[in-house]
C-alpha cells in the first residue's frame, strides 16, 4: 500500500505532545534521505562507514522545517496569532514559512550583511516582517526575549521546547533505516538546539534516561527500537567556537554565518549530551569547512552550506587523528542546502567559460578539458 507521507507530526504522532485536536501545520517535512558517502573513503582512504543525513532536503532547505512544524502547529494550537524569532538565517526562512502556511503573522531578527542570501529571499518571499538589526544574532536572541515579555508574540526559536520535540524525529529515522543508533553521531553546533534534540530522540528509542529531557512533554508512544545511543560529537567554527573556549564568545564570526553564534541557547544541555554520551567538541577553520563542502559537492554531488560540511570536516579530521577507530559507522548530519548560500559557493568555485555561441568554441571546451 502506498500512504502519502505528510510530515514528521501525522509520523510520529504518538511520539509528540499532540493530540486529536491539534491543528497540525505541516509541509511534508522530515522523511529525509541517509546517503552513505561512497567516493570520500578511498579518495581519502579511510576506514570508517559515513552516512550523511541530508536535511537540506526538507522543505524550507534545513532541519529547521522539524521543529517549526511542532512550534507553529502547537502555537496556533494555544491561539497565538504571531510568531517570533531571532535568526542566523535558516530558521528565520522557516518560521517564515510555516506561519505563511498557518495564517499567522512572523516577525524575525537578523543580523544586517551577515545572513546568506537565499535565506533571506525566504523570509522575505514568504512574508515576514523582517527586522535586521545592526548588531549579532545573540544580540537578536536576547531582544526577542525581552520583546516577547511585553507584546503578544510567541518565540519559536529552540528555546521553545516543541522545537526539539520536532528536532528529536531525525534520531528516529536514522534508527528505523540503519536498524539501530550509529557508533556516532556529527552535528554542527550553533544554539546546540539540534545536538540536544538528537540526544532526547536516541534516548526515547533506547528507552534510557537523560538529564536534557524537558519535564512535562506527554507521548504516548514509548516502545524502546533501538539497542543503544551513539556518541555525540559537535563541532564548531574555529572563529564560533564557545564549548571549545569554555565560555561564551563575543564577537564569533565565520564564513559558515547559520553558526555564527557566540552565546549558545542550550549551552548546559549540551554539556549533558556529552558527557551521557561520551562524545566531544571539536573545531574546524573557515577553510577547512569551505574545503570540505566542496569535497561533497565535487565527489558526491551532496550540496550543503557551509555550517553543514563543518561535521564532516570534524569527523574526517577526528577519523585521521585517530580519536574515531577504524570500521566506526558515524552519521553526519548535513543541516542545510547548499543554494541557501549562493555566494560562498560562487567565490570558490571556477569561473565559467565564456565562448561565442558556435559548435567549433564549445568543443575546443570539451577536447581541453577531457585531456
Ligand atoms: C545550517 O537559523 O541558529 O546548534 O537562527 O542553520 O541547533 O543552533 C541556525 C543554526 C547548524 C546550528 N547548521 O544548529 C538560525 C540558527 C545550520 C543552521 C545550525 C544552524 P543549532
Amino acid at each position: 500500500m502506498i500512504k502519502h507521507y505528510t510530515g514528521i507530526i501525522e509520523h510520529y504522532r504518538g511520539r509528540l505532545p499532540v493530540s486529536l485536536s491539534t491543528p497540525v501545520v505541516s509541509l511534508g517535512e522530515g522523511n529525509t534521505p541517509l546517503i552513505e558517502l561512497k567516493n570520500l573513503p578511498s579518495l581519502l582512504q579511510f576506514d570508517a562507514r559515513i552516512l550523511v543525513k541530508f536535511e537540506g532536503l526538507n522543505p524550507t532547505g534545513s532541519f529547521k522545517d522539524r521543529g517549526m512544524t511542532m512550534a507553529v502547529t502547537k502555537a496556533l494550537e494555544a491561539g497565538s496569532k504571531a510568531i517570533i524569532c531571532a535568526s542566523t538565517g535558516n530558521t528565520s526562512a522557516s518560521a517564515a514559512a510555516y506561519a505563511a502556511r498557518a495564517g499567522i503573522i512572523s516577525f524575525v531578527l537578523i543580523p544586517e550583511g551577515k545572513i546568506a542570501f537565499g535565506k533571506l529571499s525566504q523570509a522575505m518571499m514568504h512574508g515576514a516582517v523582517v527586522i535586521q538589526i545592526r548588531g549579532n544574532f545573540d544580540d537578536g536572541m536576547r531582544l526577542v526575549q525581552e520583546v516577547a515579555r511585553d507584546v503578544p508574540v510567541t518565540i519559536v526559536n529552540s528555546i521553545n521546547p516543541y522545537r526539539l520535540q520536532g528536532q528529536k524525529t531525525a534520531a528516529f529515522e536514522i534508527i528505523e533505516e540503519l536498524g539501530d543508533a550509529p557508533d556516532f553521531h556529527a552535528l554542527p553546533v550553533g544554539n546546540a538546539g539540534n545536538i540536544t534534540a538528537h540526544w532526547i530522540g536516541y534516548s526515547e528509542a533506547a528507552g534510557l534516561p537523560t538529564a536534557t529531557a524537558p519535564a512535562d512533554m506527554p507521548v504516548s508512544d514509548k516502545r524502546v527500537f533501538s539497542s543503544r545511543r551513539p556518541m555525540m560529537l559537535g563541532y564548531q567554527a574555529a572563529g564560533s567556537a564557545p564549548f571549545m573556549r569554555g565560555k561564551m564568545v563575543e564577537n564569533p564570526d565565520t564564513v559558515a554565518t547559520a553558526i555564527r553564534i557566540g552565546h549558545p541557547m542550550s549551552w548546559n544541555q549540551a554539556w549533558i549530551v556529552r558527557e551521557e554520551s561520551s562524545g566531544w567538541f571539536g573545531e574546524r577553520t573557515d577553510e577547512e569547512i569551505l574545503y570540505v563542502q566542496k569535497l561533497l559537492a565535487r565527489h558526491e554531488g551532496i550540496f550543503c552550506e557551509p555550517a553543514s560540511a563543518a561535521s564532516v570536516a570534524g569527523v574526517l579530521r577526528d577519523i585521521t587523528e585517530g580519536r574515531i577507530p577504524p570500521g566506526a559507522t558515524i552519521v553526519c548530519t548535513l543541516t542545510g542546502h547548499g543554494l541557501k548560500d549562493p555566494d560562498t559557493a560562487i567565490a570558490q568555485s571556477s569561473r565559467p567559460v565564456s565562448v561565442d555561441a558556435s559548435r567549433d568554441a564549445i568543443e575546443a571546451v570539451i577536447i581541453s578539458n577531457m585531456s
